[in-house]
Order: structure tokens, then sequence, then C-alpha cells
């Protein structure tokens, strides 16, 4: 069935903790956190590889988004300070949730959990997506086959094959991981474009039915059809960086400078109309 083992609740329930009310995608302003995971399944020991909170305002019809790097130095409950993509490894979805929401103090509504099976199924479905190739290079495909994916720079429609190449790529690329969020937020912007141009409901029936144990939400069913509507109207899709420096201190970090972490939670924050104040008061 369409919702066979996609849907997932976490165990706080249905609504943040950083919000009076659950909130209903299909008239209110909402974040989604997209994680990308390197496993046959999406169980809950495995490491997150690529961790976007993406936000919608549903007025502006727009998307804001930021990456958060892999080694990212974070605050995890109940573990202290330690790489953010280990919260995962750690509690599996609730810890990764909770470890977001800490981190830039905003609700997270939605997750949408995806490993490579999942993501090449969706970029195939909607017949690829066109993005733009910085510069040629070559990598492994889905499989680890060295070399499999080669990709040329300039404007591409690429297939789900060499759209994973593209997000994982980091090696040929002088920025590493960073350059690797900025090509995962360009995807997800490639996939909301192309998803204007898929009509019909059933179609994303079957993309459900088949990504199966690959992919987890906490969306409904009924969610994602009132969202593809959402999706052909979004006309403002912006991307927000991190900014930070490394950390050699008994291994790698990224730290976060201040700053841009608590301008990029404040633009979250507006953009998504969230006051903290407003949500006790009542
Ligand atoms: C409402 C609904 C249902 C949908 C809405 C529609 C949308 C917008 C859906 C979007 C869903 C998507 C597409 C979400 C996007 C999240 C993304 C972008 C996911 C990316 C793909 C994914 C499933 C997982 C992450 C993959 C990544 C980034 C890395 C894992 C390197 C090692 C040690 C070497 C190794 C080398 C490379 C490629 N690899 O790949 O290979 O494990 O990467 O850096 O750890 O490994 O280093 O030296 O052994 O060869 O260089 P990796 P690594």
């Amino acid at each position: 069935s369409a919702t066979s083992n996609a849907n997932s609740e976490l165990n706080r329930g249905e609504k943040s903790d950083m919000r009076d009310e659950a909130v209903n995608p299909a008239k209110d302003n909402f974040s989604v956190l997209f994680v990308g995971i390197d496993e046959r399944d999406v169980g809950e020991n495995s490491r997150t590889d690529a961790l976007i909170l993406a936000t919608f305002n549903k007025k502006e019809k727009s998307v804001k988004m930021v990456s958060i790097p892999r080694d990212t130095l974070a605050e995890i409950p109940e573990h202290g300070k330690d790489k953010i993509n280990h919260a995962h490894a750690f509690g599996g979805m609730d810890m990764t949730v909770a470890t977001v929401e800490n981190m830039f103090d905003v609700p997270v509504d939605y997750f949408v959990k995806l490993n490579f099976n999942a993501f090449i199924e969706i970029v195939d479905s909607l017949n690829g997506v066109e993005v733009d190739v910085p510069f040629d290079f070559t990598v492994q495909d889905s499989k680890d086959r060295k070399n499999a994916i080669s990709l040329k720079e300039g404007t591409h429609t690429l297939n789900g094959e060499e759209a994973l190449g593209y997000v994982r790529m980091r090696k040929q690329d002088p920025t590493g991981d960073l350059g690797r969020g900025e090509r995962q937020k360009e995807l997800i912007k490639a996939i909301l474009d192309k998803s204007k141009s898929v009509s019909s409901v059933t179609k994303y029936d079957n993309v459900i039915d088949n990504v199966g144990d690959n992919m987890l939400t906490n969306f409904t069913f009924g969610n994602i059809v009132a969202l593809q509507k959402y999706a052909s109207s979004l006309n403002n899709i912006e991307t927000l960086k991190l900014e930070g420096h490394d950390l050699n201190d008994h291994g790698y970090y990224y730290e976060l400078e201040d700053e841009s972490l608590w301008q990029v939670s404040d633009t979250l924050k507006k953009h998504l109309e969230y006051e903290e104040d407003a949500q006790t008061e009542e």
C-alpha cells in the first residue's frame, strides 16, 4: 500500500515540544529536516552524512534552507558536545531532531530520512534533475564501483545515480564537505523545481511504494498529497550558509561562528514566523 513503511512517528508525538499545537502543512508555515544516510536500510544506528534544515512560508510561497556540516560541533542532549552526525547513532531521529532544535532554537516539525536507494528512486521518478556542475569529476556509484560516474562541467540533467555521485563528491572539491553541503541544497532545490512538472498524485503514490523501507518520514500520505500543490506554487528558494572554522581537539570538528549561527537561527525563526513568547503565553 502507499503508506507501507515510509510513515514513522517520533517518540515526542506529532508535534515538536517547541510548539503548542501540531502544525498543518496545508495551511501553516513549517520546517523539515532532510536527512541523508549511507546505509542499506534507514535504521537507527548509523551516522548522518547529510542534514539540511528547510523552512516553508505559506504566504511568501518561499523556502529557506541551511546545510549543517556533518562534523559540526554540537550540544547533543544527554551526551554533551560531539559531532552532530553522531546524534543519530546515539539516539536515532529523536535525538537528531532534538539536537537540531537545540542548536537553532527553531522547531523541527517534520523529517524526511532517506538512504542512497530512495534518493536514486526519487530523482529517477522525476526523470532526472537539472544542476550546474562546477567542474569535471569522476566518482564511485551507489555500489561503490570505482569511477563509475563521470560528470562534465556545465548544466546537465542528472539521473538518480549521477545525482547521488554529485551530492556525495567531496575529495575532488577543495572545500570538501562544505562544498558538498552546497550541492545537496542545490539538489533539493532542483527536486522541488522539477516536481512542479509532475502532475499526478498517482505518481507520488508509486514513488512512496517504490522507496519502501529506504525512506522514513513523519509526514502522512495526506500531508504529501497536499504538499504537491504547494511545491508547484513555490517561487523563491533561498539557501543560507553556516560560517565556521576547523577545530582540531582530539579529532576534527567544524566549529560554528556564534554570530553566523545566531543570524541563521534568526532568519529561520522569522521565516517560520515562530515566536517563543506566543507559544508559551496561551
Ligand atoms: C515531502 C516528501 C516526502 C518529499 C519532498 C521532496 C523532496 C524535496 C525530497 C528531497 C529528499 C532528498 C533528496 C533529501 C536530500 C538529502 C540529501 C541531499 C541526501 C543526499 C544523499 C544521501 C541519501 C545520503 C548522503 C550521502 C553523503 C553526503 C555521503 C556518503 C569518502 C571515505 C573515507 C572514502 C569514500 C569517500 C566519496 C564519495 N566517498 O557517501 O562515500 O560515505 O562519503 O565522505 O564518508 O566518504 O571518504 O576516506 O572511503 O570513498 O568521496 P560516502 P564519505
